[in-house]
């Protein structure tokens, strides 16, 4: 179904005035709420009246991560907290985390765009829904729910981890849908049969899979290994959390809700605005916040627009999955890799798993890579000259992709270490 046909059928030339309006509104408000950005627009000259067309965003600075490390925890919020109902929190790996703060409304709007993400993955107000997203300061847990809640499903939150209640919700309480990492949900079903479950009997359907980058072949596994339809959740706590975009069931790319998120794609070195169709990093515009809105903010993920229409209906603009982070790009030895496109290599790979890491030293001057992939129960007892023989074409795979001849280790099966959340899967243990 879609949630709102309304907004998300709405003819592309209307949306586009509908956007320019709330543009207008978005860039007045926080000229007048918000200090910093006020500073950068004085710096570049640019006043809210300037704004006449949407190509007019192109005039507007950048809001930045480090902009919210200057002004943290609460420098960039345009509201006094007395008017702050809700403050969530990035999962920043390195460094302080970032605080993010919503009013009544911003949370109305997050419950609206995660209901229609969740009817793009095809929930319905019939739907059981078992939320395994971390329930607490990250977006996913909370901002899952309250869609679910606002679709009329009930929402199970489980939060993450605790694999064998969550093997007990799915079997008992007959989830339909479930939400967490694409990683976590194969942990889930490597569990399951572990223990016997026939996830051919559940009524669990539908997958709606996010927060981390993943492949079309770890899609196939885990369509097959569940028995689901699988669709990809893309947000980030900066904007609003879950639900900035959705995949639908045709699965050809991800709806951005652009009533609400007005997306660009840029050139990351030189800034210049990337048509549809050509890779680049994502800038998001809110238009519609309140408590934190984000004008041009470098969200630093790999995606390119698709604006071909989607047999589903929806008016949205589409955007490719993510294929990496403009700072996860991986520099060996001069190749620029990003892990994304090693997974995909190793997906297709028969007798491979979907659990891999990458770790990078320095052997002298030299890069050196090692990939440590799992293989399947039967692989691992072959004899070790079917082993070795897999090795080398890993090894001759990935050098035929990228011209690089990376040490490759099998390791047993369930041996690498299984994420909750998202996924760490390179370990760049060089001192540059
Ligand atoms: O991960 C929000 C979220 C929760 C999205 C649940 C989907 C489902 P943050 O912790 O702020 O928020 O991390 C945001 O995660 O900039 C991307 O780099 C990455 N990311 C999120 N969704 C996807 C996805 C949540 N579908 C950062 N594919 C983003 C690839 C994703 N990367």
């Amino acid at each position: 179904m879609i949630w709102n046909p309304d907004a998300e059928t709405m003819p592309v030339g209307q949306r586009r005035e509908l956007q320019l309006e709330l543009l207008k509104k978005q860039v007045k408000y926080v000229y007048e709420r918000q200090p910093a950005y006020r500073a950068k627009m004085e710096k570049a000259g640019i006043k809210p009246e300037d704004i006449k067309s949407l190509d007019d965003l192109r005039l507007l600075p950048y809001l930045t991560k480090a902009d919210m490390r200057e002004n943290y925890p609460y420098g960039l919020f345009c509201v006094p907290m007395k008017e702050v109902v809700r403050v969530h929190s990035s999962s920043g790996t390195t460094g302080k985390p970032t605080a993010v703060g919503y009013t009544k409304k911003d949370i109305e709007i997050w419950a609206e765009v995660m209901a229609r993400a969740l009817a793009c993955g095809g929930a319905t107000p019939d739907s059981i829904i078992q939320n395994a997203y971390g329930y607490g300061m990250f977006t996913g847990g909370l901002g899952i729910h309250y869609g679910g809640e606002r679709m009329g499903c009930a929402v199970l939150p489980a939060s993450s981890g605790q694999t064998k209640r969550q093997l007990i919700y799915l079997q008992d309480f007959g989830t339909t849908l479930i939400t967490c990492t694409p990683s976590y949900s194969l942990h889930l079903a490597e569990e399951g049969g572990a223990e016997g479950v026939d996830f051919k009997k559940l009524p669990l359907k539908y997958g709606v899979l996010g927060a981390e980058p993943w492949s079309e072949g770890m899609r196939e596994k885990i369509e097959h290994n569940l028995n689901i339809k699988a669709t990809d959740i893309y947000g980030l706590s900066e904007i609003i959390g879950p639900g900035v975009a959705n995949e639908c069931l045709e699965q050809k790319g991800l709806h951005i809700f652009d009533d609400h998120f007005l997306p660009e794609v840029i050139n990351h070195e030189t800034g210049e605005p990337l048509p549809p169709g050509q890779r680049g990093e994502l800038v998001i515009t809110t238009l519609t916040k309140e408590g934190f809105p984000a004008i041009r903010y470098r969200t630093g993920d790999i995606t390119a627009l698709l604006d071909a229409p989607c047999p589903c209906g929806r008016t949205h603009i589409r955007m490719e999955r993510i294929t990496g982070r403009t700072d996860d790009m991986l520099i060996i030895r001069g190749v620029n890799v990003f892990p994304s496109q090693i997974e995909s290599i190793l997906m297709d790979i028969e007798g491979v798993e979907p659990h891999y890491i990458i770790y990078l030293r320095r052997d002298g001057a030299l890069d050196d890579m090692e990939i440590h992939v799992e293989v399947s129960e039967k692989v691992f007892s072959d004899e070790v000259k079917k082993l070795e023989a897999l090795a080398a074409k890993i090894q001759k795979e990935i050098q035929g992709v990228l011209a690089l001849s990376p040490r490759i280790k099998l390791v047993e099966p369930k041996s690498l270490e299984r994420s909750m959340g998202k996924a760490k899967r390179v370990f760049d243990e060089r001192k540059i």
